[in-house]
């Protein structure tokens, strides 16, 4: 295959499209995959995706369908899959020829377009090229750190979503045996807010809802989420929501394409008529908004139920299943609409017009996703959510509730098996009871403890299972900085990232397989299982050959690693479970709620759905009720000549991987390099379109981040609310900007202004 070049950087713009999928997609995602691999792993991996017994998609979380299509796939999720099918390699004469610091230079494109990794490499003290280490030694190095340390609260394992249950579960229980909580993972990143939320009000942490509820809701609102690139399938559940007679609300500041219009790639109308039209009202919100909007709402259904008393509010169902009613309503009844107009931008007939939707409707479901999490009031935003729907008892029952829409396919799986930074009390006494070791109370970091600990030389060993940490945490600078200090930095990865450019004084690349690559060991070809967005349990069976002979599974290194590091003849077989991964399964169904019988139950067709107690009525809060709750209102003003800036995927990228330098649905081409803006802020602040900018960002603390040298573009974007492509922009979000409570910084709201650059014209 002919060697990969840098992109060349040419922007041009193009109308955003009012439509999302059909024909186009399914080329899209046809054409990448055969520019990675040959027709014929296309197929085995295509044809496979999704279906039971097959790949589970490693994109997003979005649940099959009962009934699956042949194509149970979307465009964005066969690009997933063929990037990692992709018939690239990373060899030892890629690293011999390429130094660390030139890599250190190249962009995550190329870095990732370079292809599998083949074999375990490592950076030696001084060194300045990775070179080869056979798997032993590898291990026996990082064991060797580990046992070497003062505490084990100086080293620490981050995860990403995309490991399975059964790694997960086998990390969490070595990290926990060696005697650290400090398990970092995406989900700090990601949906902690919702986890914060959901867990104090109604006493789980995950959403309620399934597939089917949406295909009974009345009213389903999408609030800070772009489905058409970040969940494609979403949008077949919307469609069929409409098609029973259902209503979608979108709430988002970005008018994104698939809220709009969509066709169905699925069925034959939807690639030639126009679509479906998605939402029945967009609300055009600004950043940080949704707080404000959703106490006005709150205050307008108590009003309502004043002037009909008995036909608004579900009395019964308050009565008998919540607590703290009254201080809420109290609370919530003060909210002023002067001060809701200012923090949304919607006007008054705008937030009727909802009021009089949601008067209409019975069974409503709540789904969102970064947009509200990434904020720094991201999780009162969602408590003031959960108020929301227990008013109308839209809570545990059929159509109806609360869904937070994951991202990461095992993501929440993960969290499942115990990979927290906490360790809740029945979940250490169940650890203890099965493998009679005693794990560690104290809490350990999360991924912004984490940073400042390795940055303040607390942590030593960084050992990173999937991912790609450096890049998707906020604050790259002193992020990057905080990893070179460390001894000892460990990935282990599919691709070639910027993460193994930026190395401790060791470094060490362990490759390993991925989704679609069978996995044999000794006693036989193995499966693993994953855990998707609306808590359905089920396997993942790699089928293709693997892309390299020496690659190990992550449970190999794992099972390897706590065997080295915490000798042989303990209590815990890792041997056994390295062979058997079954084992592991009858394990993590003693140990974990709502797995019994897991090694039958998830070879049933389609798996299992793990239990919801809030759809039976169990709420495992503090007063076993669900919790209405009382949030101060807060908007999210910049000072003048500033906006809010937040941080999206585009619509052909994997998290801090893009794919190619476009956002089709959003007409941007050969270029990440821009800044959406306003075209009246652009005129308010007297910058043309096209403009050459740099965009500071601002902090509490005076210091300002910059970013060089961006294009701004001319985008209907809401007033105030500018846009610029996550992971480039990663370098602007102040490590100390947090969302209260869930510690997920926040990427989706800094204030920044925009300064232009001499001669960068327009
Ligand atoms: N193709 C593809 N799919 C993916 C991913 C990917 O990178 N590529 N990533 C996966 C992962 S890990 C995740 S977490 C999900 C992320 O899925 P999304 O949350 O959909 O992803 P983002 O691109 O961060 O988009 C955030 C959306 O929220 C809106 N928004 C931002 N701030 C606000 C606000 O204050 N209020 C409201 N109402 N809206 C707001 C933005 O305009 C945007 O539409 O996607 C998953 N799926
Ligand atoms: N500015 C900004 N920053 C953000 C966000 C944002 O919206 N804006 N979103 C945040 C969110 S929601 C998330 S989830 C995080 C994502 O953060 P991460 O999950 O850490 O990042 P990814 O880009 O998904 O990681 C990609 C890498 O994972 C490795 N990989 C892929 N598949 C496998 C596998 O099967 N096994 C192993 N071992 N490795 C594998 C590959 O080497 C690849 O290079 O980023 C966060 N950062
Ligand atoms: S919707 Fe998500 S899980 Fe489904 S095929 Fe697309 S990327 Fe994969
Ligand atoms: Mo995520």
């Amino acid at each position: 295959m002919p060697p990969i070049e840098e992109p060349q950087d040419d922007l041009t713009v193009t109308p955003p499209k009012t439509w999302a999928a059909g024909v186009p997609a399914v080329a899209h995602a046809l054409e990448y995959s055969l520019a990675q691999t040959s027709p014929r792993r296309t197929a085995l991996t295509l044809l496979n995706l999704n279906q039971d017994g097959g790949i589970d998609c490693p994109g997003c979380a979005w649940p099959e369908p009962k009934k699956r299509h042949k194509n149970e796939y979307c465009e964005n999720g066969a690009k997933h899959v063929t990037d990692e099918a992709t018939s690239r390699r990373v060899t030892r004469e890629f690293f011999a020829e390429h130094p660390v610091a030139e890599l250190a230079q190249k962009s995550d494109y190329w870095l990732n377009q370079q292809g599998r990794l083949t074999e375990p490499m490592v950076k030696l003290p001084g060194g300045t090229h990775y070179q080869p280490i056979g798997w032993d030694d590898a291990i026996g190095l990082i064991a060797g750190e580990l046992t070497g340390l003062a505490s084990p609260a100086e080293a620490m394992f981050y995860t990403s979503g995309r490991l399975n249950n059964e790694g997960a579960f086998l990390l969490q229980l070595f990290a926990r045996a060696y005697g650290t909580n400090n398990l970092p993972d995406c989900s700090n990143m990601c949906h902690e807010s919702s986890g914060s939320a959901l867990g104090e009000t109604l006493g789980v942490g995950k959403g309620t809802v399934s597939l089917e509820d949406f295909y009974e809701a009345d009213l389903v609102l999408v609030v800070g989420q772009n489905p058409g690139t970040n969940h494609p399938r979403m949008l077949t559940a919307l469609e069929q929501t409409k098609h029973n007679g259902g209503q979608v609300v979108a709430v988002n500041p970005l008018p994104e394409a698939g809220l709009k219009r969509f066709k169905n790639p699925q069925r034959p109308s939807g690639v030639v008529g126009r679509g479906t039209t998605i939402a029945d009202q967009f609300l055009q919100i600004r950043l940080g908004g949704d707080l404000a909007l959703f106490q006005l709402l709150n205050r307008l259904l108590l009003e309502a139920e004043d002037d009909a008393p008995g036909t608004v509010l579900d009395r019964a169902f308050i009565e008998r299943d919540t607590a703290g009613f009254e201080a809420f309503a109290e609370h919530v009844r003060r909210t002023e609409w002067a001060e809701v107009l200012e923090a949304t931008g919607l006007t008054r007939e705008e937030i009727e017009e909802l009021r009089g939707r949601v008067l209409a409707s019975k069974k409503i479901i709540v789904c969102w996703a970064m947009g509200l999490t990434q904020h720094r009031h991201g999780v009162p935003t969602i408590r003031e959510i959960v108020n929301f729907l227990l008013l109308r008892g839209s809570i545990g029952r059929p159509g109806a509730g609360v869904c937070p829409v994951r991202g990461h396919s095992n993501v929440q799986g993960d969290r499942t098996m115990g990979i927290w930074e906490r360790l809740p009390e029945p979940f250490r006494h169940a650890l203890e009871e099965e493998f009679g070791f005693a794990p560690p109370t104290e809490p350990g970091y999360d991924s912004v403890h984490g940073v400042r600990a390795m940055r303040d030389g607390k942590v030593k060993v960084f050992m990173g299972v999937a991912g790609n940490f450096v890049r998707a945490m906020s604050d790259s600078a002193v992020t990057e900085e905080a990893l070179r200090r460390c001894r000892l930095t460990v990935q282990v990865s599919t691709k070639l990232n910027r993460s193994h450019t930026v190395c401790g004084e060791t470094a060490l690349i362990l490759p390993t397989l991925g989704r679609s690559d069978r996995d044999v060991q000794a006693t036989g070809e193995q499966f693993v299982t994953v855990e998707n967005s609306m808590s359905q349990v089920h396997t993942t069976r790699g089928r293709l050959d693997p892309a390299s002979p020496h690659l190990l599974s992550e449970i190999a290194i794992i099972c390897r690693l706590a065997r080295r590091t915490l000798g042989t003849g303990g209590s815990i077989p890792w041997e056994h479970f390295e062979a058997d991964y079954g084992l592991v399964r009858d394990r993590i169904a003693r140990v974990v709620p709502g797995f019994e019988d897991f090694n039958e139950r998830v070879v049933l067709p389609g798996g299992f759905r793990l239990p919801s107690p809030v759809n039976e009525g169990v709420y495992r809060t503090g007063s076993g009720r669900a919790e209405f709750s009382c949030n101060d209102f807060t908007s999210l003003v910049a000072p003048a000549g500033h906006l809010v800036l937040q941080t999206v995927r585009s619509h052909d990228q994997w998290n801090t991987i893009p794919y190619t330098m476009d956002d089709r649905y959003r007409g941007i081409h050969d270029s990440r390099h821009v800044v959406f803006v306003n075209p009246d802020d652009l005129d308010e602040l007297g910058i043309e379109d096209r403009a050459l900018v740099d965009v500071v960002s601002v902090w509490d603390d005076g210091t300002e981040r910059r970013l060089e040298g961006f294009r701004t573009v001319s985008y209907p974007t809401a007033r105030g609310s500018a846009a610029a492509y996550y992971p480039e922009a990663n370098c602007l979000v102040p490590l100390d900007s947090v969302a209260e409570a869930s510690n997920t910084p926040t990427y989706k709201g800094i204030v920044v202004r925009l300064e232009p650059v001499a001669g960068g014209g327009g």
